[in-house]
């Protein structure tokens, strides 16, 4: 996995996206609000997914937002370069991404009431989904050794670092009030469902109408055909999509069809190895 990087408190980030500098601002200086909410997620987790789900949420279920402001300006990642000119015109509460790793995240969250809601996804299909992006994405050298980049993952080499340490992390938080855990796979299993359980957290009361068209207009087709959603407002320069879709396939398992029996035994035997502690099991493994 090929990107120029630098590694800060031993995570890598990509030069470019991020700098030192913005990552030690977002840790140490950035200004949390208690009604701020954080959607934080590792990489091709169902960032963006939220992303669309919290806005309308906020909007209950009203989609002109999302079809007049680009996905990336509606929350932006605050540890981003040039993000913070548009943090500062946001309204509250402001709904702000993250793929921040606990141990980074901004300290003035941990003394105020702001909550977060944190993503994860199979492991084995953020690797397929990051193997696929890095063919669009200009900051990384295209992937083509999918055993070479299963390797670079687990060893902690992908942008924001180690999957492992980014969720055992987070999940120091999964009995704090202040902080709500999903997964990708409940997501696509139950939208509304999922949709219900966040308002909830959030004390936000939606009626049976307007969660409906939260759902609707959050589906992968949905975000997919929305050009404020899909990415295609980006310059080709950054993001290539005539080389392949930011809104790929959207399902759970693929990673059965990049896979050999060998890389997934192999996967497996880390994956147990790295996540014993944690004594937690994830939806994913019940239902890939
Ligand atoms: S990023 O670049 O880290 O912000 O990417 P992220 O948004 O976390 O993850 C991208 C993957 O999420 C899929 N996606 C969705 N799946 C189902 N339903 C909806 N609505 C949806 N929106 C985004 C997207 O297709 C990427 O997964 P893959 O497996 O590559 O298709």
């Amino acid at each position: 996995m090929s990107f120029d990087h630098f590694d800060y408190k031993g995570v890598r980030f990509a030069k470019g996206a991020h700098t030192e500098e913005t990552i030690s601002h977002a840790e140490n200086e950035f200004e949390v609000f208690d009604d701020d909410i954080y959607n934080v997620t590792y990489p091709k987790s169902g960032t963006n997914w939220m992303i669309e789900i919290l806005n309308l949420i906020k909007h209950k279920g009203d989609v002109t937002k999302s079809n007049v402001i680009p996905i990336h300006f509606r929350s932006p990642w605050y540890e981003a370069v040039g993000c913070q000119e548009y943090i500062d015109k946001m309204d509250s509460p402001r709904i702000l991404s993250s793929h921040l790793p606990h141990h980074i995240f901004a300290k003035s969250y941990f003394k105020s009431k702001a909550k977060i809601i944190y993503t994860m996804r199979n492991p084995r299909d953020v690797i397929v989904s990051m193997f696929h992006f890095t063919k669009i994405l200009s900051l990384y050298t295209p992937a083509e050794n999918f055993q070479n980049f299963i390797e670079d993952f687990i060893q902690g080499k992908a942008l924001f670092g180690s999957w492992f340490d980014h969720v055992k992390g987070w999940m120091q938080m999964k009995d704090d009030e202040r902080f709500f855990f999903i997964t990708y796979e409940e997501l696509l299993q139950d939208l509304r469902g999922g949709v219900i359980r966040i308002c909830k957290f959030l004390g936000q009361e939606l009626d049976d109408a307007q969660i409906d068209l939260v759902v609707k207009h959050s589906t992968f087709k949905s975000m997919k055909e929305n050009p404020m959603s899909n990415w295609s407002q980006i310059p080709s320069e950054i993001m290539d999509l005539s080389k392949g879709a930011f809104m790929r396939k959207g399902i759970s398992g693929d990673w059965k069809n990049h896979f050999t029996v060998a890389q997934s035994e192999y996967f497996d035997k880390i994956y147990q190895e790295k996540m014993k502690d944690l004594n937690m099991s994830f939806f994913w493994e019940q239902s890939s």
